[in-house]
């Protein structure tokens, strides 16, 4: 049922979640179904490859225990390109574990994933209790997020705000967790996610509202039209690993189905899938689907012959992964990081990315 819809037309269905929305609206915006794989292994680099790449692509996807020297600095350098650049952040973490324990690999240790990443992702092997376990850890990080934000509008001298839960911090702000440096206070954590359910309720609810000013193409040029959709929501999604691109994997048939329900039962929360082809079936499905293994044949070869690498990932061309498997987001790592422009080849991938999409839903 998605399949021809253009994105656009997708950020206003119902059951889609405000950062679904915000997410395909952005793509709308910036022309780019392109998610680069920074698959690299130091700060530097990462703030390096995000800058040089952040305009062309909507989604910048990491690993972030492959960085050697990751830290607080690795987490604002990347907020604060996101923010200036306009994508969202994906940590491709692959949780699979029991719920207490994805709630702590989630939140704490060293990377703190929730706090930086709207997205992540997780295999459904252990059950479904993995999604409900996660799901309520973004609560609590929205919540100390929105009190936080509440705490400093209120601290502050009064203003026509004070009593907006809504407001989000002005782009200039440092992330509000970090002044009232919950995460290493357990104790006035607790009382601080406490106060704010109703805060985190009402951010949590899906609600895709109409954009007039941006669901429609006024002809307003791309940066005008960022300016009017703002700011990413301080919301958190998850990504459900119902199939890989590596040979032989065993994400198939009945697995995959079940994870495709399992995603059902949890529209506020996950956004969509890792997949090889759209899994969208019932009339209430809006889900992304998000896919690696995606490279562009060498030039001069034919697009259909079998592309990999030596430890069993296997390659589709953009076209393929978006016109013919009818995704939305291709993700692509060494097709653009050995690249010697980087910045020119994603550009590129974003344009073959995007002609796909464009002939799939007819424009
Ligand atoms: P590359 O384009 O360089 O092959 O990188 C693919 C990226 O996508 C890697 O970061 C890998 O961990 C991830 N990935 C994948 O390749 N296949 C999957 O099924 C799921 C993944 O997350």
């Amino acid at each position: 049922p998605t399949w021809t819809c253009s994105y656009r037309e997708r950020a206003v269905l119902p059951n889609t979640s405000s950062l679904a929305a915000y997410l395909l609206r952005l793509i709308a915006i910036k022309k780019t179904n392109l998610c680069l794989s920074a698959d690299v292994t130091t700060t530097a680099e990462l703030l390096a490859i995000a800058e040089e790449v952040g305009d062309s692509i909507c989604v910048l996807k990491t690993h972030a225990d492959i960085v050697s020297d990751f830290s607080d600095r690795t987490m604002k350098g990347l907020r604060d390109i996101a923010r200036r650049k306009h994508f969202l952040i994906f940590e491709d973490r692959k949780f699979a574990d029991i719920g207490e324990t994805v709630q702590k690999q989630y939140t704490g240790g060293p990377l703190r994933i929730a706090r930086w990443a709207e997205i992540t992702n997780a295999h459904i092997l252990p059950g479904p209790a993995i999604v409900t376990a996660l799901r309520e850890a973004a609560a609590s990080t929205i919540a100390s997020y929105n009190t936080a934000v509440h705490t400093e509008i209120t601290a502050s001298p009064p203003t026509d705000h004070d009593d907006d839960h809504d407001v989000v911090p002005s782009s200039t702000s440092a992330d509000p967790l970090e002044r009232l440096d919950v995460s290493h206070a357990p104790d006035r954590k607790h009382s601080v996610v406490s106060i704010s359910t109703t805060i985190s309720t009402r951010t949590e609810s899906i609600s895709p509202h109409p954009r007039p000013d941006i669901d429609h193409d006024d002809g307003a040029d791309t940066l005008a039209l960022l300016e009017r959709l703002g700011e990413a929501p301080y919301l958190r999604s998850l990504l459900l690993l119902a199939e890989m691109s590596s040979e032989g994997h065993l994400l198939t048939g009945a697995y995959t189905a079940t994870c495709v329900q399992i995603a059902r039962a949890h529209r506020d929360f996950v956004m969509g899938f890792i997949a090889q082809h759209a899994l969208n079936s019932e009339p209430a499905d809006n889900f992304i689907t998000m896919s690696p293994g995606v490279q562009l044949p060498p030039a001069g070869q034919k697009d259909g012959k079998k592309l990999g690498d030596a430890l069993g990932q296997q390659y589709n061309s953009p076209r393929k992964i978006v016109l013919e498997q009818g995704c939305d987001v291709i993700i692509v790592g060494r097709g653009i990081l050995k690249a010697a422009d980087r910045r020119e080849e994603a550009e590129r991938y974003r344009r073959e990315g995007w002609r796909a999409y464009e002939e799939r839903v007819g424009l």
